[in-house]
């Protein structure tokens, strides 16, 4: 049975690894053209990475269901991962627009926890689309998350990651109440300096 799995990963790497390719190739492609039309590029740069198979079989424990490589494909959204690391707030949303206007990418889920940030802080815009990929057999469709995000909330997120669950120390409720007020305090900063490149009056707060 381990013999079994072992060998269907080794597929289902490969094909996800393909669906990536072109999901990043895409993003990069809308990139470059953004950047020729108005000479700003919405994205500061991108990070991709495969789920390992100890943190898909995690998932699908938590979840109730066994770890087979049919419950994978069936169940885990998030093999293959990429993380846009937009310049401005807006920039995401405009990625998202044309995203979803997409004939080629049909968006599967979408979940906004920059308008509706989680408990913990964390924002992001989460998008899970559905990449089409051309193989010996014919076209095949996977889901791709795309985690679309500022530099800010990406500091915010990669340091949060980092205390609640790298650092040796214990992770208080004051730690997690401060991080909260970190996120709040970033959120601002990024409406902010949007605002110094939109070149809009600044909007002083109560
Ligand atoms: P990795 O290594 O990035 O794969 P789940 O919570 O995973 O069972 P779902 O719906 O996929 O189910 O969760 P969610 O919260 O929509 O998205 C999960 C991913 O978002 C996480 O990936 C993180 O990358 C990020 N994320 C979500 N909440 C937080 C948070 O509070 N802090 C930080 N720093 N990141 C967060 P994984 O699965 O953790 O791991």
């Amino acid at each position: 049975e381990q013999r079994e799995l072992a060998q269907g990963m080794v597929r289902v790497n490969h094909l996800y690894r393909s669906a990536l390719k072109v999901a990043v190739t895409q993003m990069e492609i809308l990139d470059e053209e953004f950047a020729s039309l108005y000479d700003h590029s919405p994205i500061h740069h991108i990070e991709y990475r495969i789920k390992t198979l100890e943190s898909i079989s995690d998932k699908l424990r938590r979840r109730g269901y066994d770890v087979t490589i049919d419950n994978i494909y069936a169940y885990i959204q998030d093999v293959a991962g990429i993380r846009v690391i937009c310049n401005y707030l807006d920039d995401i949303y405009y990625l998202r627009s044309l995203l979803t206007r997409s004939e080629s990418f049909k968006v599967l889920r979408e979940v906004d926890y920059i308008q509706q940030p989680k408990e913990s802080g964390y924002r992001s815009l989460h998008l899970i689309i559905d990449v089409p990929i051309v193989i010996s057999e014919g076209t095949l469709h996977l889901p791709v998350e795309i985690q679309l995000r500022t530099i800010a909330m990406d500091m915010w997120a990669s340091l949060e990651h980092e205390l609640r669950y790298k650092s040796d120390r214990n992770f208080s409720d004051s730690d997690a109440a401060r991080l909260r007020l970190c996120s709040e305090a970033i959120s601002e900063i990024d409406r902010e300096m949007q605002d110094i490149y939109q070149g809009k009056e600044p909007s002083y707060h109560e």
